[in-house]
């Protein structure tokens, strides 16, 4: 084998997911909201999903923590009934997935009761009567009823009783929808007017409004359903059962009423958003965010450098049966969209074997599998890259195989794949993005709650945006750096 070259990388491999593993528990607090201080040893502890942003039911607050009535009444009833959970803010549709696939033990998301969701989750007593409305931008005059929506395209948020309903009056009225995760790129579409309604929650329509979120309601609230906390069926009955016996009680001692007062009654007002206030208020958070963005990169580059050596040789290996295993995987990662990838490993085979996966270990693994088949072929490239007489000189001189390929072949195709192997750890902490969409708090996720909460499109990518960049200067100059030394 090729100890020479194995042996410093697969070391490199195994320090950098060490060093990250050591740091994820830290990441772990900073992707969840921490739940309220156990009450005993053996108090129950849960896992539980909810969206992103829908104010007042559930928001980050400026100092990055979860507040709203469903976030009140969850912490109330934990503390009443003597349970104890993470938050997991993933959006409403991951949410539904996540219970769906066990990955939570439960939601709490404004989630409206449905006789079609009741088929596949348990349901808590309701706890607040909804209602879908219509919202369109503050400036426009021309949309004042559902016949008005004719040709037009209308924003929705995926798989929301909002979604249901607007789809439901489509073909009658002619308009399309146009789905969003959240309802914050969701009211930024009426805003710039690529649609020009939305239809959404009333309560959460009504308070955006007076948050100043741009819209407008002209039209009635359509009589709705009511929310409910919610279990995947037949899963953790305890928790539903002490959900509703904590609900009872806090309706009964009036702490349920004080908190609809506290997000109902008088609001906040809305907070400073001029650009440098913005930056100093959210800098923390973002650079939590940033954090987790790091630790990703480097535990799932860690992982990749190991699968890389492995299908990188297999790729050059004399052995069929090898090379076509080294084929497959590349084929397979590199075919399919890393989207696609986190789905299926954080969602789909978690359902399908009956296990759970923790998001941050799905994302390594993810990102960990996809770069490994980038990593394979820079390694099979670079090995390729050398003259073939060098490896006939190398055997003429009677030199082994193994030896030849070690000391003849491999330095001179480290220093080709150098800079490829550069490119790929940036095109890598840029991937850590996607894992957003299974609830990573890393950096971009971040900024999406921040915008969620304060409505700052172009300052927060900005911001974002340009935190990306700076790391990834730092990291490609150090990074240079290093090639130089390898070069010598
Ligand atoms: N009320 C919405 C629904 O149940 C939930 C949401 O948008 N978060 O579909």
């Amino acid at each position: 084998m090729l100890p020479r070259l194995r042996t410093p990388l697969v070391a490199v491999g195994s320090v950098l997911l060490v060093a990250a593993l050591a740091v994820v528990p830290g990441a772990v607090a900073v992707a969840a909201t921490p739940s309220p201080t156990p009450t005993s040893d053996d108090a129950p502890h849960y896992e539980i999903a909810t969206d992103i942003t829908f104010a007042p039911f559930e928001f980050q607050d400026t100092s990055g923590e979860f507040v709203g009535i469903d976030m009140d009444l969850l912490a109330a009833i934990a503390e009443h009934e003597g349970f104890t959970y993470t938050l997991r803010p993933l959006g409403f549709n991951a949410a539904i997935q996540a219970v769906q696939a066990n990955q939570v033990d439960g939601m709490t998301a404004g989630m409206t009761i449905t006789d079609e969701r009741e088929k596949v989750f348990d349901f808590s007593d309701p706890y607040f009567e909804s209602g879908i409305q219509m919202a369109v931008a503050e400036s426009n005059d021309t949309v004042t009823s559902y016949e008005d929506l004719a040709g037009q395209s209308v924003a929705v948020k995926t798989g929301t009783e909002g979604a249901a309903f607007a789809e439901s009056i489509e073909d009658e009225y002619g308009f399309t929808t146009v789905t969003f995760d959240d309802s914050a790129s969701m009211y930024d579409e009426v805003r710039t007017g690529n649609s020009v309604a939305v239809f959404d929650d009333y309560p959460v329509l009504a308070y955006g409004i007076t948050q100043g979120n741009g819209l407008k309601t002209v039209t009635p609230k359509e009589v709705g359903g009511s929310y409910g906390f919610a279990v995947n069926q037949g899963q953790n009955p305890e928790l539903l059962a002490d959900f509703n016996e904590g609900l009872a009680a806090l309706r009964a001692d009036g702490t349920y009423d004080q908190i609809l007062e506290r997000y109902l009654g008088e609001q906040a007002a809305p907070e400073d958003t001029s650009f440098f206030s913005l930056l100093v208020t959210t800098m923390p958070v973002l650079l939590g965010g940033l954090k987790l963005t790091v630790i990703l990169t480097i535990a799932s580059l860690a992982i990749a450098i190991v699968l890389g050596l492995i299908f990188g040789f297999f790729r050059v290996s004399h052995s069929q049966v090898l090379r076509g295993i080294g084929v497959a995987y590349v084929d397979v990662f590199r075919g399919t969209p890393l989207l696609v990838q986190a789905f299926f490993i954080y969602f789909g085979i978690p359902a399908v074997l009956d296990i759970t996966i923790s998001a941050i270990a799905a994302g390594i693994i993810t990102l960990g599998l996809n770069a490994g088949a980038y990593m394979a072929e820079i390694i099979r490239g670079g090995i390729e890259s050398v003259d073939k007489g060098q490896m006939e000189a190398a055997r003429s001189l009677g030199l082994s195989y193994k030896t030849s390929m070690r000391r003849v072949v491999l330095p001179q195709a480290v220093r080709t794949m150098t800079p490829s192997f550069i490119n790929q750890f940036v095109i890598t902490l840029k991937d850590t993005s996607i894992l957003s969409v299974i609830g990573i708090a890393e950096l971009t996720q971040t900024g999406k709650i921040i915008i969620a909460r304060n409505l700052e499109s172009f300052n927060m990518w900005l911001i974002v945006g340009a935190m990306y960049f700076v790391i990834i200067m730092l990291l490609t100059k150090l990074s240079n750096r290093l090639e130089k030394r390898i070069a010598r």
